[in-house]
């Protein structure tokens, strides 16, 4: 386990750093950094995740990386048909999916409602843009 982010704030001379995300440090779960997910476990409404217009109709998802608890649902909000959702894990080597992830390949539609029943990590992407940084993950507490 890399804990580095612990000296964050150490030093000033080291800038490894990237300004696009660091896509490879967390493989497991998409680059999103298991410390440091956006919080909506005290969400009472489904928890919505845009890649469409409001996320500025960049290839990402807003948020990437969330953190709920399990019994929480996701609302993933965008065009399917050009962008894939896909439960599993991407690099710029790849895409592997997981057939077993809650969060169901969407293919069609603009909406989709996840339910994230047990806690564990549910890494997605897009299956057009994934191995381009179109990826996140779900932390389920
Ligand atoms: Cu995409």
């Amino acid at each position: 386990m890399l804990l580095a982010v612990l000296c964050a704030a150490c030093g000033g001379d080291d800038t490894s750093s990237s300004a696009g995300g660091d896509a490879d440090a967390f493989p497991d779960s998409n680059g999103c950094d298991p410390a440091s997910p956006e919080d909506h476990t005290g969400d009472t409404a489904d928890v919505e995740v845009d890649f469409g217009a409001s996320a500025g109709n960049q290839n990402v998802y807003t948020p990437a990386c969330v953190k709920i608890k399990a019994g929480q649902k996701l609302v993933y909000k965008g065009n399917f048909v050009a962008h894939y959702l896909t439960g599993g894990t991407a690099s710029k080597d790849g895409e592997t999916p997981d057939g077993s992830s809650p969060i169901p390949k969407t293919e069609s539609g603009t909406e989709v409602t996840v339910a994230f029943p047990a806690a564990g990590t549910f890494p997605y992407y897009c299956q057009q843009h994934g191995t381009l940084g179109m990826k996140g993950a779900v932390f389920a507490e």
